[in-house]
């Protein structure tokens, strides 16, 4: 982290910073406190490495409010989530004056890829500097949890568990780096369904699956042994394990939100047959499992030598739009320019 605020030739408070999304294999979902976005359980996730959300802020001292740009528009609902987190850093920093953010993806944001989690994370790392606050890798964590709770799992990279801490300010719901992303070089193809932007949001499908859906407490009493599966998968880098939980976990968290009122069905067609085939080439002894997340696209992780054969098969069905293929990547970073045009 910088400690010093950097500033561009007019003098102002500028940083930028790139994030990537992350995919959870145990999931998150549920929360215990909105105001303070705490979460019911932790989750377990992998930062992914081609996609990514780089962002620019710069503090103009004498400016009311803050400008917001994304993928090169204006977004108003967006843009209130963007400025209450950067409320946060002037809070730390002692600062009140506006910002002009700017902040590109380079995949279909708002489809289930956790654009947030990118979003929030880049904003939290590249505001800090801008403002010269010396904050460490988990109190980044913490505030960008505070923005969107998968947010605070891209902070770092590799595999990562964010655990749903148990103090009522939310200071132990923090991230944490399990394994390095070289050190298990897993792949994960991304299948397109549909560039639509979801019908339900995260938190209010969270909001609905904890006041209707009737496996809410199941899901809770059963996540502790889910995180601790995974975990030892990861640190032997058993496949086969890492495999079976994470499907498990997402067809339970999709099977609780199912089960809301009225039901969260976040899959098309193409999602399910999807599943069908990675589950046929995983029967033909190919290293790859599935994991769906708020949204229709099917993300398929495997070996790095079956990422080709996976690609393939997901092209081939139906209704699949596009394949992006990413491997893992690192936590949110400095980009070498304090700003990037978006
Ligand atoms: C996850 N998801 O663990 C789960 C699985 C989607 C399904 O985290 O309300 O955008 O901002 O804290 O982080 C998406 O939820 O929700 C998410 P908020 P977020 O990846």
């Amino acid at each position: 982290m910088n400690r010093k605020p950097s500033t561009d030739a007019s003098g102002e408070l500028c940083a930028a910073s790139q994030a990537q999304p992350n995919i959870a294999l145990v999931k998150y979902w549920g929360k215990r406190d909105l105001a303070l976005n705490l979460p019911v359980v932790g989750s377990i996730s992998i930062t992914l490495e081609s996609l990514w959300t780089r962002t620019s802020v710069r503090f103009v001292p004498g400016q009311q409010g803050d400008r917001v740009s994304l993928n090169g528009r204006s977004d108003e609902a967006e843009a209130k989530r963007i400025s209450k987190c950067l409320d946060l850093l002037r809070k730390r920093a002692g600062v009140g004056y506006g910002a002009e953010v700017a902040s590109r993806n380079n995949f279909p944001t708002a489809a289930g890829l956790a654009s947030s989690a990118s979003g929030f994370a880049a904003l939290v790392h590249a505001g800090a500097r801008a403002l010269g606050l010396d904050l460490s890798l988990e109190e980044q964590s913490v505030l960008a949890r505070r923005c969107s709770g998968s947010a605070a799992r891209s902070i770092f990279g590799g595999y990562v568990e964010w655990a749903h801490g148990r103090l009522a300010d939310g200071t132990d719901s923090v991230a944490m780096p399990l394994l390095d992303a070289e050190a298990w070089p897993l792949r994960v193809a991304v299948a397109i369904t549909s560039t639509a932007a979801k019908q339900v949001g995260s938190t209010e499908g969270m909001r609905r699956t904890a006041e209707t859906s009737p496996y809410q407490s199941a899901w809770i009493d059963t996540q502790e042994a889910d995180l601790g599966v995974a975990r030892d998968a990861i640190r032997a880098r058993d496949f086969d394990a890492l495999a079976s939980i994470s499907e498990y976990s997402c067809l339970k968290m999709h099977a609780l939100a199912l089960a809301a009122q009225p039901g969260l069905l976040y899959w098309n067609g193409a999602t399910v047959e999807c599943m069908h085939r990675v589950r046929a080439l995983r029967q033909q002894g190919v290293p790859v499992f599935f994991t769906v997340d708020a949204g229709p696209q099917l993300k398929a992780v495997c070996a790095p030598s079956a990422i080709e054969q996976v690609k393939a098969a997901l092209r081939d069905v139906p209704g699949v739009l596009d394949v992006l293929d990413t491997g893992l990547g690192e936590g949110a970073r400095a980009l070498a320019s304090d700003w990037v045009d978006a």
